[in-house]
């Protein structure tokens, strides 16, 4: 499980000049990230658009990034969809390309009983021979993962983790409590890292890493150092940034790829619904990269 514990940014849709999902561009950022030395990437979640995506478009960049980074970085693939048989489609499909586990949010839209979302999870691990990541995301999901189906999902030996974006930290002890030592646990509010970690998280996914993996790998180091002002101070230079990231008018995805874009990056916009930065909050951009790099 070593494998798991690190800096794991959500990987970003890369799109070319008319939005359809780039080849180059995945790679260029696959580089990118790499020379960073990032220790894996969680392809096509909610970072990757994956809700606006076609299943044709989503295998493109899962086939992309394999091509770049397999045997380089542990790559954990999202293969969550509205129904079960596309999102098994894509867990043959990661498997077939060599990824290193499976990760899906439950089932969306409709509120479903948790035997349905148990079914739904558990028909995807079926489909792959690939160790899972559950997704527990309840602010865009709507479903909060329950200790009671935790548990129920422990029992499967393919469950290796969960990666946790309540808010609550708390969610992240119970959930380590009851996974135990070998459970890898990721933290999911980029803006709570360090509590994360403090409280039981062993490793990190998160929407911002991309845009400034530097100050989340020193986070990591600090944490993993027991040197927890440092640790605290980092988090707070995070988490202005993520607050400046925020404050433009367009979605947060597209003001991250415009800071990309000046860091030379160049991963084109976001596909709307996510509304692109434009007029007066392109000048603020250089702004935030400078609070990025200071
Ligand atoms: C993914 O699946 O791509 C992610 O890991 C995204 C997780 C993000 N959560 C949400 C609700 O979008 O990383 C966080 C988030 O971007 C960050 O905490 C900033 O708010």
């Amino acid at each position: 499980l070593e494998k798991f514990k690190g800096i794991f940014p959500a990987f970003y849709a890369c799109y070319d000049e008319l939005g359809e999902i780039s080849e180059e561009r995945t790679k260029d950022l696959c580089q990118h990230l790499f020379e960073k030395k990032v220790h894996g990437l969680y392809v096509g979640g909610s970072s990757g658009e994956c809700i606006y995506q076609t299943l044709e478009e989503r295998k493109a960049t899962l086939k992309y990034v394999s091509d770049n980074l397999k045997g380089k970085l542990t790559l954990i693939a999202h293969v969550g969809a509205p129904s079960t048989r596309d999102s098994i489609t894509l867990a043959k499909y990661a498997a077939e390309l060599g990824y290193d586990a499976l990760s899906a949010i439950p089932p969306i839209y409709f509120k479903l009983p948790e035997s349905s979302i148990y079914k739904y999870w558990t028909d995807i691990m079926e489909a792959a021979e690939l160790p899972f990541i559950i997704y527990n995301i309840p602010q865009t999901t709507g479903y909060s993962l329950s200790i009671n189906l935790f548990k129920k999902l422990l029992e499967n030996p393919k469950v290796i983790g969960v990666k946790n974006s309540s808010m609550p930290v708390l969610d992240i002890e119970r959930f380590k409590a009851e996974g135990g030592e070998n459970f890898i646990v990721f933290n999911g509010p980029d803006e709570q890292y360090v509590s994360g970690r403090l409280i039981g998280a062993d490793s990190g996914i998160g929407g911002t890493y991309g845009a400034m993996p530097e100050l989340f790998l020193l986070a990591e180091e600090y944490v993993s150092t027991g040197n927890f002002n440092k640790a605290r101070s980092i988090q707070r230079d995070i988490n202005d940034i993520i607050i400046a990231l925020c404050s433009l008018n367009g979605s947060m995805y597209s003001v991250i790829k415009e800071v990309l874009k000046l860091k030379g990056v160049n991963i084109g916009s976001v596909r709307e619904p996510l509304e692109p930065v434009t007029g007066e909050d392109l000048t603020k951009i250089k702004g935030i990269k400078e609070m990025i790099d200071n």
